[in-house]
């Protein structure tokens, strides 16, 4: 089967492409993600964004898989919003360590007025290290898009998580049309989408491909998708799910470089889980982008000397 570029407006993908792509054979599949990728970007860089979590846990939002929400017991210790030279001494860590990108996250369910000036200033601050900016807040309302944008921000992050129809067995105190709103406030404000989700939690895989056609369909598909492999964090529901298989995740990322021909697709939470072997599978089957630094938001991520010695081995190197 041909599968044109997601480039023009009236394209849109479905779950059966997205099913028959993925019962390929394994060669088929990541042969056709492997030439999709090459049309689209060098196939050995890699993008690299470091994170850093700027307000921690008290979450008022029940999402079933986050350490951050206050709804379950897992230690975190809270902490309040960042000052702005913490955020800017880690960021110019990120960028001497080789980071392009440096995303802030925070643990609202939306942003209020002062503490929205705050991060604006970040923002402001990174992007003047020369470092693309990225920020995860939760909900927008367009008139903090537009300050956020004013300050320099270059992606926002806010993920659909998983398909719509299992979206209410992870998340109850908002709704997926809710995303759907807030990733249109932040493409009207003109910053980059930054949206993906996360697979391993106990959704089928109809679930995730859904959830892909999905991010494929939005217009235009987002700049960057990460996808997470979820990290089981005691306390939290989803503490005893049963990680993904490394093949079907393997599979999941050429899916979505052929949905997504344009998107840096990034290999996201859950990496390190995985062995060497299995992150070059994904880097051929087309992702080309990951968080990059030993801490994630709240859990541990690689060792940063662990990936650049990889990337050596691959022969890759990292995308400007
Ligand atoms: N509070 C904001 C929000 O929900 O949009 C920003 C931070 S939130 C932690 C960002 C994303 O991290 C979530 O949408 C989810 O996709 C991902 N995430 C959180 N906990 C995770 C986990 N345990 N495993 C994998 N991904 C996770
Ligand atoms: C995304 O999709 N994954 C990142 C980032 N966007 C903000 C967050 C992963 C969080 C993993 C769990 C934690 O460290 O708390
Ligand atoms: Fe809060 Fe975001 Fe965690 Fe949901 S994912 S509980 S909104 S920090």
């Amino acid at each position: 089967m041909s599968v044109r570029q997601n480039t023009v407006d009236s394209i849109q993908w479905d779950l059966n492409l997205a099913v028959s792509l993925y019962e390929k054979p394994f060669a088929d599949l990541l042969f056709q993600a492997q030439q999709v990728h090459r049309e689209n970007f060098n196939p050995n860089e890699i993008q690299l964004s470091t994170l850093l979590n700027i307000k921690t846990g008290a979450c008022p939002e029940d999402c079933g898989y986050c350490p951050q929400s206050a709804r379950f017991k897992t230690g975190l210790k809270v902490e309040r919003l960042l000052d702005i030279e913490t955020v800017l001494d880690a960021a110019k860590v990120a960028k001497a360590n080789g980071a392009t990108r440096f995303c802030m996250g925070a643990a609202w369910r939306n942003p209020k007025g002062k503490q929205l000036a705050a991060v604006a200033e970040m923002v402001q601050g990174v992007k003047a290290l020369g470092l693309e900016t990225c920020a995860t807040l939760g909900m927008l309302e367009p008139e903090q898009a537009a300050e956020l944008k004013d300050a320099g921000l270059d992606y926002y992050n806010h993920n659909i998580d998983t398909s719509e129809s299992y979206y209410p067995e992870v998340i109850t105190t908002r709704k997926f049309q809710d995303r759907l709103d807030t990733l249109d406030t932040v493409r009207q404000a003109g910053i980059s989408v930054c949206c993906g989700g996360i697979v391993g939690m106990g959704e089928s895989n109809d679930d995730r491909l859904q959830m892909l056609v999905t991010l494929a369909n939005l217009s235009p598909a987002p700049e960057s998708v990460p996808i997470n492999q979820l990290v089981p964090v005691p306390g939290t529901p989803m503490e005893n799910c049963e990680p993904v298989d490394a093949i079907d995740f393997v599979k999941i990322i050429a899916v979505a470089r052929i949905l997504m021909p344009a998107s840096r697709i990034r290999l996201s939470a859950g990496r390190s889980e995985f062995d060497d072997a299995t992150q070059a599978l994904c880097f051929l089957a087309g992702a080309n982008s990951i968080f990059y630094g030993e801490k994630l938001l709240t859990t541990e991520n690689n060792e940063a000397d662990a990936d650049r010695e990889l990337m050596a081995r691959l022969g890759c190197i990292a995308a400007n």
